[in-house]
């Protein structure tokens, strides 16, 4: 039988193959050699997103994955194309999200002779997956699928590949050849070991500091209810990562996150549930925490735990839902049911912290001077902001200071630059969300936040986010630079010397940039803004006048508008991790 003869093509079997296993939403650039996987994609009945550049879909692909629980796919071309998605490869595997990238590559009989876009990209790929395969028989390509969505989603989730030689994308064969895999099972639901639970609360009830960290694992676990209940019937204060805001509502009387830097340092137990103890949590450590803190880390990942403490640590590795509830049960048949009281020396030193630090931020938002500061801008968009919709948010201030004055009330409704801090996530994340919720029948709105330098990383998006009529909020809030930058008399002075590579500061970009112009060339909706009252006014407009069309509100605020000590909480040196 010749290549052309049978009734079906490798395309139309990848992406059934794709449907088979729960992946909804394609996320990509077409080029040679996967137009025609592009094409099937649709054919079979996956949404296709066709972006501006692999960076961006392969963001949204993961952002999908991480809202839905199913990976998305990306789609890219074979040497460049495949390079640019690496980058959402490792800021997938960085955060624990699902996602699975298809990479046309070159013909098999072509292979070491110098092809066109001739990459080792199996190779490359290793790194930055849990799983990466090239089928060399299209008939099996369902049996690669199934193992590469199963690996995606078992255990801590993260990013697979499937290498897909060109000459294998219009080949045929016959279906009757070709054994279709059935949905792969939900991932399992492993229990801690239960000598350990009971090693755990042991030392829980001996805390008179405890305090509970929720991270996105306990998003990613879709835990929030037990996660509730466990802080709830034992009284426990906690705190959230930046993606474990949500999980439990910012509002909640227990939440201590004003509180943080002074919650980590003086806890004698810290519970960890679905958070690693990274950089973001100062590696568990001094300065940020005292030598003698105890820690109980519940992770998916047994590799995740002891790191950085050793014996400090009482490890519990299964999935957070499940754990949860076994720490919840084992601290009730405990005499007495272990409640950490609500007065207490420990909630009146941290209540008070939390007094003081909100007063801060908010003599700050005050301050309603033109050029406007961060804090003014944040408490603008906070007194009009849905309380369900899903914040994207990236950029150094920008990202930091929008994390401590907007609250999140749902689980899995913040996305932003995570544990591998990337800059450019925005867009691509903006864009799957509104995707999903579009796709859902949901009217939630997406409102991403944007740093000016951040939003530059994937501003040609704005086209994309036009072309499928997304109705995202973006808020540019632009401070001519990197964390800081120039105002316009100095560019001024700097541009007529000509001496703008040796005077204009590396962080710096082009004052009063026209951000909202882009979004206009697209047929969106631009703001421009310098004070108060127009944001209040673009704000309206955006979310009652024009709530079914994107826009932009660009947001001139002070070059040199900085964020208040406390809100530089996860160094542990003295500067600023740009
Ligand atoms: C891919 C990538 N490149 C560079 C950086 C370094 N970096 C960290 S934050 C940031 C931008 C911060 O500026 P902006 O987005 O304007 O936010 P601002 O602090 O000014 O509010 C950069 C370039 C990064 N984190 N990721
Ligand atoms: C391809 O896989 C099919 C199904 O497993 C098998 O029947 C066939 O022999 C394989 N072809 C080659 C060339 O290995
Ligand atoms: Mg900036």
């Amino acid at each position: 039988m010749s290549d052309t003869d049978g009734d079906i093509d490798g395309a139309t079997i990848l992406c059934r193959s794709l449907k088979d296993q729960g992946v909804k939403y394609m996320f990509g650039i077409v080029g040679f050699p996967v137009i025609e996987v592009g094409i099937a994609a649709q054919a079979v009945g996956l949404e296709y997103v066709a972006m501006r550049n692999e960076q961006a879909a392969s963001y949204a692909a993961s952002a999908i994955g991480y809202l839905t629980g199913r990976p998305g796919a990306c789609l890219v071309v074979s040497g460049p194309g495949l390079v640019h998605a690496l980058s959402g490869m490792a800021n997938a595997m960085s955060n624990g999200w699902p996602m699975i990238v298809i990479g046309g590559s070159s013909d098999e009989d072509q292979e070491g002779m110098g092809a066109f876009q001739e990459f080792p990209q199996v190779e490359s790929t290793r790194l930055f997956s849990k799983y990466t395969a090239r089928p060399s028989n299209i008939s099996r390509l369902p049996f690669y699928i199934e193992k590469a969505v199963r690996s995606s989603i078992y255990g801590r989730p993260g990013a697979v590949y499937i290498d897909m030689a060109g000459n294998m994308v219009n080949k045929k064969v016959a279906e009757n050849d070709v054994s279709f895999v059935q949905k792969c099972a939900a991932a399992p639901r492993m229990l801690a070991d239960p000598d350990t639970v009971k090693e755990a609360v042991s030392l829980l009830m001996t805390s008179s500091r405890p305090l509970v960290v929720i991270g996105k694992g306990a998003a990613i676990a879709g835990a929030e209810k037990n996660v509730r209940t466990f802080i709830e019937t034992h009284k426990l204060p906690f705190l959230p990562t930046p993606m474990g805001k949500g999980v439990i509502p910012d509002d909640h009387p227990l939440c201590v996150a004003p509180a943080r830097s002074r919650a980590l340092l003086k806890a004698d137990v810290v519970v960890l549930l679905g958070a690693r103890l990274n950089w973001i949590l100062h590696f568990g450590i001094p300065p940020r925490f005292d030598p003698n803190t105890k820690f109980i880390q519940v992770d998916i990942c047994p590799e995740e735990l002891h790191n950085n403490v050793g014996n400090r640590a009482i490890g519990l590795a299964g999935h957070l839902d499940c754990v949860v509830q076994q720490l919840t049960e084992a601290l009730g048949k405990l005499p007495g049911c272990y409640t950490h009281p609500i007065k207490s020396p420990w909630r009146d030193t941290l209540q008070e912290k939390v007094t003081s630090n909100v007063k801060a931020s908010e003599t700050l938002a005050s301050d309603l001077s033109v050029p406007m500061n961060y804090y003014a801008v944040f408490s603008k968009i906070r007194n009009v902001l849905p309380k369900d919709c899903i914040i994207v948010s990236e950029g150094a201030n920008t990202m930091d200071i929008g994390r401590t004055m907007l609250p999140n009330y749902l689980p899995r409704h913040r996305l932003d630059a995570g544990s591998f801090g990337t800059m450019g996530v925005g867009l691509g994340f903006a864009i799957a969300a509104a995707i999903w919720l579009k796709d859902i029948g949901s009217t939630k709105k997406v409102v991403c936040i944007e740093g000016d330098s951040a939003f530059g990383f994937s501003g040609m998006e704005m086209e994309t986010v036009c072309r499928y009529n997304l109705p995202i909020i973006f808020i540019v809030v632009n401070n001519n630079g990197i964390s800081f930058g120039v105002d316009d008399d100095f560019y001024k002075q700097v541009k007529d010397m000509k001496t703008e590579t040796s005077m204009l500061p590396p962080t710096s970009l082009l004052p009063s940039a026209r951000y909202e112009k882009v979004i206009e060339a697209f047929g969106g909706k631009g703001y421009y803004v310098v004070t108060p009252d127009a944001l209040e006014n673009a704000l309206d407009s955006c979310l009652n006048k024009h709530p079914n069309r994107p826009s932009l509100i660009n947001v001139k605020i002070n070059p040199t508008s900085m964020r208040k000590q406390q809100d530089f909480f996860w160094l542990t040196r003295s500067e600023n991790k740009l």
